[in-house]
């Protein structure tokens, strides 16, 4: 077993935090809502994705990077988001917000639709720079994520694990769920060494996580 240390990201220097904002505030647009390999858009520029369970927040948390309140569509529905919807920022990149995963209440056959697409996409995607691996502060990595985690590993996908909704846990809290996140991480080479603490309600770890998108290349 690897013996990686995680750390929770810095906050971003003020110059830093200039260049993401610079690059969150180009034009943002929904470019498309794709179900099958076929219907993605070329891979011509780069491209970041956001993964994770039915309901941790990641359309939530494209719409507080982007500044834009109903860019993609959030729910309290768990299973809201069904297509791998594409936005194109500023013209150099795409962001890309998956299917949740593990929504029990879905049908089998739909499940197996979203799970056959997603590693499609996963380990198809040659412009995949990162993979954002949304996990709800208050839950922790569960079995279900474990699942996600290890196809991304197996693709050679660089993911990165941000943690969402943290304005719902006091400090005490937080610190337990980084620890039982970084204890989950050891397994897996392809994850980054560092984790995002994040509240879209709140702003928090939004500069940091615009900062990150920023200086992939
Ligand atoms: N308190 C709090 N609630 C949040 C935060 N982010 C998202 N939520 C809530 O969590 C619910 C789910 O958010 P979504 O962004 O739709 O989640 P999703 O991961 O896109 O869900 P699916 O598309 O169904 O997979 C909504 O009711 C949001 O308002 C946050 O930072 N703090
Ligand atoms: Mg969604």
């Amino acid at each position: 077993m690897t013996n990686f240390t995680f750390q929770v990201a810095e906050d971003p220097t003020p110059e830093e935090s200039e260049k993401g904002r610079v690059l969150f505030a180009g034009e943002t647009d929904f470019l498309k809502g794709v179900v099958a390999m076929d219907g993605m858009p070329p891979a011509d520029r780069l491209e970041v994705c956001f993964a994770g369970r039915s309901n941790v927040g990641k359309s939530s948390l494209i719409n507080a990077l982007t500044g834009r309140k109903s860019l993609a569509r959030t729910s309290n529905t768990p299973g809201r988001t069904q297509e791998i919807n594409f936005f194109t920022l500023a013209e150099s990149h795409y962001l890309v917000d998956l299917p949740g995963y593990g929504f029990a209440e879905a049908p089998v056959a739909i499940v197996q639709k979203w799970q056959r697409l997603l590693k499609a996409y996963l380990s198809g995607r040659q412009t995949l720079r990162r993979a954002f691996v949304l996990i709800d502060s208050r839950h922790g990595v569960k079995p279900v994520d474990e699942e996600i985690l290890s196809l991304l590993n197996k693709s050679a996908v660089t993911f990165q694990v941000v943690l969402t909704k943290t304005d719902k846990l006091k400090k005490g809290e937080l610190d337990k769920v980084i620890t039982q996140v970084s204890t989950a991480l050891q397994k897996h080479p392809a994850a980054f060494p560092e984790i995002v603490l994040t509240s879209s309600e709140k702003g928090i770890g939004i500069p940091t996580l615009r900062h990150i998108i920023g200086t992939l290349v």
